[in-house]
């Protein structure tokens, strides 16, 4: 079959290689499919309809009413349509009806895909939600044989059971052709700041088996950890570096240190094969999973940045939204990763249900103090299948169309801790410009910066600020959008 896969165009500053298309089109081609990756944020999504069979659109929350007009195009032709990706896997039913598409994956996508390609019928296909009678319905595939040979397990989310491929190694490398590192070099990568291109993401492990109560990792990714052959990993960097010219890599992992030894055998297979690449960890790793032995190995395996997950300086705030994470070990941490000579980032996050202005303004002000070189301060964003999503639905009104647009980590708006959107809005800004205004912070990085990187960097703290004001502005508007009910009079 022809498959075209796309990344709908949505504004982002981030441009990167799409590395869940660059999967399942790596394992569509084993099966002889004839596959076209179409990136948004690199291309423009032109396509003959008459190439095609089947059009697969992925999509986050906050770009998944791009993924809907993508959608509808493809069906204005007469092609059969399926969505996945994050959103997807979080609410696949309302998605399916959302969209309108045909089909929705409620899973990896690669055997879902695979098994729709090959004309399986679809209550036989893995993972997917059809239409029967005019409703969303799951398969239920015979998957009996597949947990015998131990090639599946499954978790419970909800009230409902996902299926998660065990054996990573099966999926192979994504298909580095089609989401090429050597394409996307007009833009920032995942952290702004790099030190050389090409740059290319990949990821050694799936899974975090935590339940922090913002993050939808455990819901996409599963609660499992599944781990990556080290030596294939290394294999891996080696190819992008000959075949692609890659000359930094960005771990993409969730938990990347989770288990040492994991880390451990990735930095002695590269410091064995003499492999000369610089890594960062954009995606954050946990404060307590990182000791000074691991990070000197790191440091000397070509790690030159990590984002730290510290969130808030509250304790009350860190059980509240089960972190498992005592506060006492941020500061010294820190430390220890820039004695490394790593430098830190560290993720921050203000705005979560009955926070105080004291406890937010007490987080920036530890950020503030802290040895670190950069820092993000991100509103606190309830995504879909999240304890916090459950949170928000209880507050305000189930029945409301809401605004996905909205769902990332700038725009989301609330009013569920004690201050305004208008005020968090604030607070955010006043972080940002504290922040980079002290320890001459922001001289520091303008300084380290090529000429390219430094007027993206000074146009995405220009964007921050607009980003956070403009909404500021809107916001008495947005406000009656999401009206706070009283749960108790709620109809369900
Ligand atoms: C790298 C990354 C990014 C990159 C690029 C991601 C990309 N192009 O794919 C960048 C930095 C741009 C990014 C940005 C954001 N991200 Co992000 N990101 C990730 C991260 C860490 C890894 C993604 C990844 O490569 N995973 C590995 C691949 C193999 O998995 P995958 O992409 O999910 O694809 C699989 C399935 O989803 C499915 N699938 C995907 N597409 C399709 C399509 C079809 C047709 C089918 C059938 C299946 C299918 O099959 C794939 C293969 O198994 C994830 C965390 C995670 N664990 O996934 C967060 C994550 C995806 N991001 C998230 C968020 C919230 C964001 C932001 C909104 C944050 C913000 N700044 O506000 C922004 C949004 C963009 C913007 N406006 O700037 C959330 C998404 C939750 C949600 N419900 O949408 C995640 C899950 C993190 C989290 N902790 O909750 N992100
Ligand atoms: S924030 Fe980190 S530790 Fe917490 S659930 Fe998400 S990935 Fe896991």
């Amino acid at each position: 079959m022809n498959i075209l896969l796309i990344s709908p165009k949505y504004d982002s500053y981030i441009v990167a290689p799409h590395l869940g298309l660059g999967y399942l089109s790596s394992t569509l081609k084993k099966y002889g499919h004839k596959v076209k990756v179409l990136d948004g944020l690199r291309e423009e999504i032109v396509y003959d309809p008459e190439d095609w069979d089947i059009v697969g659109v992925s999509a986050m929350s906050t770009y998944f009413p791009e993924c809907c007009k993508d959608v509808e195009k493809a069906k204005s032709y007469g092609l059969k349509t399926i969505i996945g990706g994050p959103h997807i896997i979080c609410d696949p039913e309302q998605s399916l009806i959302d969209s309108q598409a045909d089909y929705a994956a409620s899973g990896e996508g690669e055997r879902t895909l695979t098994q729709l390609a090959s004309g399986k019928e679809p209550s036989q296909v893995e993972g997917l939600i059809y239409w029967k009678d005019g409703k969303p319905k799951r398969s239920n595939p015979d998957m009996k044989s597949l947990f015998e040979q131990k090639k599946m397990y499954t978790t419970k989310i909800g009230n409902q059971s996902r299926d998660f491929q065990i054996d990573l190694d099966d999926f192979g490398e994504p298909d580095w052709e089609s989401i090429d590192p050597r394409t996307y070099q007009r833009t920032m990568p995942h952290g702004m700041i790099y030190k050389a291109l090409p740059l290319a993401p990949i990821i050694t492990t799936r899974g975090c088996p935590y339940s922090c109560i913002y993050c939808s990792a455990p819901i996409t990714a599963g609660k499992r950890m599944r781990y990556r052959d080290p030596v294939k990993v290394v294999d891996g960097i080696e190819m992008l570096i000959k075949k692609f010219g890659v000359k930094e890599v960005q771990i993409e992992d969730d938990n990347f240190t989770l288990k040492r030894v994991h880390t451990v055998a990735i930095c002695e297979e590269i410091i064995k094969r003499k492999i000369k690449i610089h890594w960062a960890l954009p995606n954050g790793v946990r404060i307590d999973k990182l000791d000074p032995d691991l990070l000197k190995l790191m440091k000397k395996a070509g790690c030159y940045q990590m984002s730290l997950g510290i969130e808030s300086a509250n304790q009350r705030i860190l059980d509240l939204i089960k972190k498992r994470l005592n506060k006492d070990l941020v500061r010294k941490t820190v430390e220890e990763v820039h004695k490394a000579g790593i430098q830190a980032v560290g993720f921050f996050m203000i705005g979560f249900p009955t926070e105080t202005k004291k406890e937010m303004k007490e987080t920036i002000n530890f950020a503030c103090s802290l040895e670190l070189d950069r820092a993000n301060f991100t509103k606190a964003t309830p995504l879909p299948g999240t304890t916090l999503y459950d949170m928000w639905l209880e507050k305000y009104a189930k029945d409301k169309k809401i605004d996905w647009k909205t769902f990332n980590y700038y725009q989301f708006y609330s009013d569920w801790s004690e201050c305004t959107p208008k005020e968090i809005a604030k607070l955010q800004t006043w972080g940002f410009m504290k922040f980079y205004l002290t320890k001459f912070r922001f001289l520091k990085i303008l300084f380290s910066l090529q000429r390219r990187q430094i007027i993206l960097f000074c146009k995405r703290i220009i964007k921050i600020i607009l980003t956070t004001e403009m909404y500021d502005r809107l916001f008495t508007k947005r406000e009656s959008n999401y009206k706070f009910i009283n749960p108790s009079s709620r109809k369900n």
